[in-house]
């Protein structure tokens, strides 16, 4: 019986296109090709994505750094400019970024679920609009390249981390 209703649900999944597992998606990347690769997707599994840190200077975003859950990632990009710090509130997320760049990253616009935004850089350049694919999904990680500045950033989203092994118990916004 368990067999027969898994076969017909993988039919009704190919023919009417109705299962639809994933719920992550992909923005970007947006900038230019200098720099170093650089990826926070193993940082996605100490938590939801809680504060920024963006360092900006007169012309761009220099560098930056994520925290997930209670653990800060890595710094990407270089050490000019003015080092800007942006907490959410427990439970808020990011659920769209938009942004200039021409050969490196002049401009980030980040948006929360709580209707809050925070801008950061100059507004010159190509314009970008990154949001996720599927609803009630939202910020999850980033990637992108850096160097001496933030050279392209990438967006991954996906649903809001309910069970989370990594995360530390006293870490921020994580409920339990
Ligand atoms: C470095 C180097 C480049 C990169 C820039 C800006 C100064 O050069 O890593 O490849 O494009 O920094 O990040």
């Amino acid at each position: 019986m368990l067999r027969f209703i898994l076969l017909l649900a993988l039919c009704l999944g190919v023919a009417g296109n109705v299962i639809q597992l994933s719920r992550s998606s992909f923005s970007g990347e947006y900038g230019g090709g200098g720099g170093k690769r650089f990826s926070h997707s193993l940082n996605q599994l100490d938590g939801p994505i809680t504060a920024f840190r963006i360092r900006v200077n007169w012309l761009f975003i220099v560098g930056l750094q994520v925290r997930y859950g209670s653990k800060w990632s890595d710094y990407v990009g270089g050490s000019l400019g003015d080092l800007e710090e942006i907490v959410l509130h427990p439970g808020e997320s990011i659920v769209q970024v938009s942004g200039k760049y021409k050969l490196y990253l002049r401009r980030l616009v980040f948006t929360t679920d709580k209707g809050r935004s925070f801008s950061f850089g100059k507004d010159t350049g190509t314009s970008f609009n990154a949001a996720p694919l599927h609803p009630r999904t939202v910020l999850r990680y980033l990637s992108g390249r850096a160097g001496g500045l933030v050279d392209a950033l990438g967006f991954h989203w996906d649903t809001y981390p309910v069970h989370c092994l990594r995360c530390s118990l006293a870490g921020p916004g994580l409920g339990s």
